[in-house]
Order: C-alpha cells, then sequence, then structure tokens
C-alpha cells in the first residue's frame, strides 16, 4: 500500500497550510424531526428522483454521534472542519428562532474548538427550506433577503470566533442542477428558471456578505464555487467556441460577477426571455468584497458543439472513471488553478473540496481504498504545483470526512475517508483516512 505524501519542501507541508475534512448538513445530520422540511426532503419523497430511492431523515445520524465524531476530526489530526448550517434546523416557518437547533451548532462549534480545530460554516449547502420554495424559492428574489436574515441569526448566535463564513456551496449547483437541468432539488427545469436562481443566489451571496462584515469583521468571509476545468472535445473551431460557451456557462457564470461585476459573454447568445432579471444595485450587491473564495474541484469537462450554436457536454467513458463516472484528471486541476489566477485577480484560495467515491467495503475491519489514496496523492501534487506557480492557496479539505448521502445518487456513492456502516452507524477510518493523517503528522 502506498500511503498519502508531499515532497518535504512543499509549502504544503508547513503548518500555517490548513488542512481539513468537508461535510454538509443535509447528507449527514439526519434528526428530520427537529427541523423543519427542506426541499430535498420534498424531492426525496417523489418517485424516481434518487436512485436508491432514500432520503436525508437517518444519514450519518450525526445529530445523534457528532461528539463521537469530533472525536475522530480531533483524532485525523487536522486543523480545520468545513461544515454546513442547515437552515430548518435554526428557524422555523414563522421566522423564529429554533432554539435547540441553533444550539445543536454554538455546542459543535464549541467542541471543535475545545479541540483546537478551526471551523469553517457554510450558511448554504442546498437545504432550502421547503417554505420558501413554496413562495418560488431562488427564483424569488425575496428568498435572498430571507437569507440574509438567516446570516444574521447565525453569525450573530456563532460570533467571530468561527474561523471562516461561507455563504454559499456551490450556487452552480443549487442552480444549474436544481433550476435547469431539474435533476436536483427542487427539480426545475429550464435556461430561464436556471439563470434566475443563479442571479438570486448571488445576490443572497452579496446581501450575506453585508450582514457578515458587520457581525463578524475578524472572521474571513466569502464563498466556495465549484469548478469543472473545460476541455475542448476537438481542435475544430465550432468545439473551441463551444467549450468557451460551456466554461462561460458553467465555471465563469459564478466567478465573474463576483469579481467584476458582470456576466460573462454567453449572456448575450440567450434569448431575452431567458436572461435574468437584473435589478439597479444587485451587481455592486453581488461583487461585494470576499476575503476568499473556496474552490471545490473533482473533474474535467469535456465541451463539442451541438451544431446549432450551443454547447453539449461529453460523457466520459472507458477505465479508471470513479464510481461516479467522472475522470480521474490531477493536470485539469492545476490548470483550473493556474489559469483563474492568470484571469481574475483573486483573493486567496481554500480548495474547500476535493476527493473521489470509489465502491469500497470494509474487511474484517480495514478498508482498503488504494484508489482514493492515489486520487488524493496526485490531486494534492497538482495543488503544489499551482501553488509554485503562483497562485495563493491557504488550505486544503478533502472531501468527505465519511460517506453520506450523496444527493441524487443517495447513498451509493461513497466519498468518505471513514467508512460508514448504515446499519450500525459504525465509522472505520479507511486507509485514505490513516494515509492522511499520517501525511499530516510528517509536517514540519
Ligand atoms: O457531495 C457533494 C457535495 O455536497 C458538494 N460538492 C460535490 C460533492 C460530491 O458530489
Amino acid at each position: 500500500m502506498s500511503t498519502i505524501s508531499l515532497p518535504k519542501q512543499s509549502a504544503m507541508m508547513r503548518r500555517d497550510f490548513i488542512y481539513g475534512v468537508a461535510t454538509s448538513s443535509f447528507q449527514i445530520e439526519g434528526a428530520r424531526d427537529s427541523r423543519i422540511d427542506c426541499i430535498w426532503d420534498t424531492f426525496c419523497a417523489q418517485p424516481n428522483t434518487i436512485e436508491d430511492g432514500t432520503h436525508g431523515d437517518i444519514a450519518c445520524e450525526h445529530v445523534k454521534y457528532w461528539r463521537q465524531d469530533v472525536d475522530m476530526i480531533a483524532d485525523l489530526g487536522v486543523d480545520a472542519y468545513r461544515l454546513s448550517v442547515a437552515w430548518g434546523r435554526v428557524m422555523n416557518e414563522d421566522g423564529s428562532v429554533n432554539k435547540a437547533g441553533l444550539q445543536f451548532y454554538i455546542d459543535l462549534v464549541d467542541a471543535l474548538h475545545a479541540k483546537n480545530i478551526k471551523v469553517f460554516i457554510t450558511l448554504y449547502h442546498w437545504d432550502l427550506p421547503q417554505y420558501l420554495e413554496d413562495k418560488g424559492g431562488w427564483l424569488n428574489r425575496d428568498t435572498a433577503h430571507a437569507f440574509a436574515h438567516y446570516t444574521d441569526i447565525v453569525s450573530k448566535a456563532l460570533g467571530e470566533d468561527v474561523y471562516s463564513y461561507a455563504t454559499l456551496n456551490e450556487p452552480f449547483c443549487s442552480a444549474f442542477l436544481g433550476y435547469e437541468a431539474g435533476i436536483h432539488a427542487p427539480g426545475k427545469t429550464g435556461k430561464g428558471n436556471g439563470r434566475q436562481a443563479a442571479h438570486n443566489l448571488l445576490l443572497a451571496h452579496g446581501l450575506g456578505m453585508r450582514v457578515l462584515r458587520r457581525n463578524v469583521p475578524k472572521s474571513m468571509c466569502g464563498i466556495v464555487l465549484n469548478f469543472s476545468t473545460a476541455y475542448s472535445a476537438s481542435e475544430s473551431p465550432e468545439d473551441i467556441a463551444a467549450t468557451r460557451m460551456g466554461d462561460e456557462y458553467h465555471n465563469h457564470w459564478y466567478i465573474q460577477p463576483l469579481l467584476e461585476a458582470s456576466y460573462p459573454d454567453v449572456i448575450n447568445h440567450l434569448e431575452p426571455h431567458e436572461r435574468p432579471v437584473i435589478e439597479d444595485g444587485d451587481m455592486d450587491i453581488i461583487s461585494e468584497k470576499n476575503d476568499f473564495i473556496g474552490i471545490n474541484y473533482y473533474t474535467r469537462a469535456v465541451f463539442k458543439s451541438d451544431g446549432n450554436g450551443w454547447f453539449d457536454q461529453v460523457v466520459p467513458q472507458g477505465d479508471g472513471l470513479t464510481a461516479m463516472g467522472w475522470e480521474i484528471v490531477p493536470d485539469a486541476f492545476t490548470k483550473l488553478l493556474v489559469d483563474l489566477n492568470a484571469r481574475y485577480e483573486l483573493p486567496p484560495i481554500y480548495i474547500t473540496e476535493n476527493g473521489a467515491a470509489f465502491d469500497d467495503s470494509e474487511v474484517n475491519g480495514e478498508v482498503p481504498d488504494q484508489p482514493r489514496i492515489d486520487y488524493f496523492n496526485s490531486h494534492l501534487r497538482a495543488v503544489d504545483s499551482a501553488m509554485e506557480q503562483g497562485v495563493d492557496i491557504r488550505g486544503y479539505f478533502a472531501w468527505s470526512l465519511m460517506d453520506n448521502f450523496e444527493w441524487a445518487l443517495g447513498y451509493s456513492k461513497r466519498f468518505g475517508i471513514v467508512y460508514v456502516d448504515y446499519d450500525t452507524q459504525k465509522r472505520t477510518l479507511k486507509n485514505s483516512a490513516l494515509g492522511y493523517k499520517a501525511m499530516l503528522n510528517h509536517r514540519l
């Protein structure tokens, strides 16, 4: 078995480079009865939405086992833990605070601090309260104002001992997968819906940032975006033009407004009714300064022309894919980081998610997940290479701490470095967790 390591001289082996593990509320918490319904509860209850027909009612029962999970995180030797707060666990439909729910996060944060673990909070990781969806969800700009109010409650309660607050996790997924492709909650479709949802999410980010600046000026505040590095299927001018569009539509749509207060050119290829309604002042709010941007990277995206002036994405084929069917392309990770750094004036970057799903199994207390170890090794080197080329990267979070509810794929895909037996809730450190721990212990 080879383990996880980086060259000793790498800047990523210095103690000031932050290593962590990441999770999100709906994917691990369970305890549905102690929060209000969210769009994923509703989506899971609809037929043919989740591959294995499961839901988040129980998940990893983290609300029950959180103390032992904190011990496990501390035992890994990480510097930080990235978690999300479930909006519907801290606020009720009538706008009042769910005191027990809020206390759960206060206690969790305190326990992490007691173990000297930095806390990275994500305020929105896709679990929109259902009552807000009933009023239009992210198609209704009032949701952005509701988010600002929720941000106020959480940031006042958790305060500025929290090292970092991210407003949103992966607005691409909320907007495109949830409101345009319809494969995530709430299952709506259409370009116009996707673009409007994206705009309102970005507006929520900007409004949330203003609240965070006021309430927690010492915390590091920003947003987490996901990117799949865009490659063209061929050298043909049509495919190259389509790749540019795909890149703008899926990647730059979310970062350019933040840093340059404008949408990319691809907006001009949309029919007028597909373009988002942008009110005066929105782009100023959206481009509120960020202390950091979190980047989530898993794979690349290959685009080709659809023959109609738009783009198609090529589905990866062949061997060597992860259990998600995703290509393993560490060089595309370096390219992404270097290209973004060349294209924008970036704030400091944290790699807030990186990892892979494989078909793991536990045998006599051991989970031999060599492909995941190889994935981490190559992708950590990819980050190191980007840093050597001048990208200011301050930390890296493995996705995920433990196996969990992988959205439309249910529990069929395991991303954890810790194996979860869903019948017993037993957690077993996979070999990748042992490798990560060993690497962290070898730091200078
Ligand atoms: O599990 C998800 C996570 O919730 C958001 N980023 C991608 C992960 C893997 O698909």
